[in-house]
């Protein structure tokens, strides 16, 4: 059956492993099937939901999508753009943002994290970047949206306001609710220096987490110093319960090398960390590397990333334009 997908990343830097095995690798599966029609968006007005330097928000767009293609999306058979250039997903999140209850975004779990404990000082922005997530998802009737574990929550409060949206304005079917597609393995990959945080480009150690822009030497060197325990790796995948960092270290191991937990297990029982460590960063450099490379020569390709994202905004345009007419006409503007 043809799908219709959405996502989008945060042009937010350090572009990471974390992002590439939960979401970007799946993007890439998603765009080779053709019978999907895919959209993927640079989420820059998200990314302003904490501060950003305006240099670096601009080449970091360029760099989000230099990676999109550089993992292997065919930019010919998807849109690819940045979202502050199509100004329907700003309009409907306002209109969202007046049908959705204060409860329900109380209950986003991610802003109590990124807020920390000074949740007054946090954006506003921030508190509703949900509403601006399901705006972007609404306004292209996507079907299926990939994202890592952690954008869970927000996809079901993506499905609860299309929902509301329907009924508060007796128009069944008008926002389409879609399915997440969360990987049933792996889809949450862990710093490397704490298997209890989630690898995260905003982590102060760039030792906790792998650039998607890391050279062979530096991904050697961090998976070298990842923290692991004093145990050996036993094949029973229940002992690895209380050993967080050990079960993150085989879990990239098997999302890199496209296998089960338990082929993993098999292949490295009994044997020790530097085992897994060394075939560990010798497979990451290999994958890894190719992206970095390529990231490396299409991002001083100004003039081609900015014509693939205006062109991507202008098809964007099109399809959200339309939609966001008709949610004004159905609200009574
Ligand atoms: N550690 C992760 N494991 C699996 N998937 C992840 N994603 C992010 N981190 C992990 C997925 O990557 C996609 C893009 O994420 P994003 O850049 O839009 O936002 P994020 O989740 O806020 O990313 P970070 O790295 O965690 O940034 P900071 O440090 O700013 O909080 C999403 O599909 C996400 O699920």
């Amino acid at each position: 059956m043809s799908k219709k997908i959405f996502s989008g990343v945060q042009p937010t830097g350090n572009l990471h492993l974390g992002n590439y095995l939960g979401a970007i690798k799946n993007f890439v599966d998603l765009n080779n099937d053709d019978e999907n029609e895919c959209i993927f968006c640079v989420v820059d007005l998200h990314a302003i939901t904490t501060k950003q330097d305006k240099e670096q928000l601009r080449n970091n767009i360029r760099e989000t999508a230099a990676t999109f293609i550089a993992s292997g999306i065919d930019p010919s058979k998807s849109i690819i753009f940045n979202q502050s250039k199509v100004h329907a997903h700003s309009e409907g999140s306002w209109m969202l943002s007046c049908m959705a209850p204060m409860g329900w975004l109380n209950r986003m779990t991610q802003f109590k994290e990124k807020a920390g404990k000074d949740k007054e000082k946090a954006s506003v922005g921030l508190y509703i970047y949900p509403i601006l997530m399901a705006s972007d998802i609404l306004l292209y009737d996507a079907t299926h949206v990939p994202v890592g574990e952690d954008q869970k929550q927000h996809l079901e409060l993506t499905r609860d306001i299309a929902q509301k949206f329907n009924k508060d304005f007796n128009c069944a079917d008008f926002l389409k609710v879609p399915e997440p597609l969360i990987k049933k393995d792996f889809s949450r990959i862990m710093s490397l220096k704490d298997g209890l945080k989630k690898m995260s480009k905003s982590d102060p150690s760039d030792l906790s987490r792998i650039n998607l822009t890391d050279t062979k030497d530096e991904i050697t060197n961090k998976i070298k110093k990842a923290k692991t325990d004093s145990f050996p790796i036993s094949n029973e995948k229940n002992k690895l319960k209380d050993r967080p960092e050990a079960e993150n270290l085989l879990g990239i191991y098997s999302s890199i090398s496209n296998q089960t937990l338990d082929k993993t297990l098999e292949e490295f029982d009994g044997k020790n960390f530097s085992d897994l460590k060394s075939q560990l960063a010798e497979i990451l450099s290999s994958k890894i590397s190719p992206i970095s490379d390529e990231i490396k020569k299409l991002i001083n390709e100004h003039k081609y990333l900015d014509e693939l994202l205006e062109q991507g905004a202008s098809k964007a345009e099109e399809i959200a334009g339309k939609k966001i007419n008709e949610m004004k006409k159905i609200i009574g503007f």
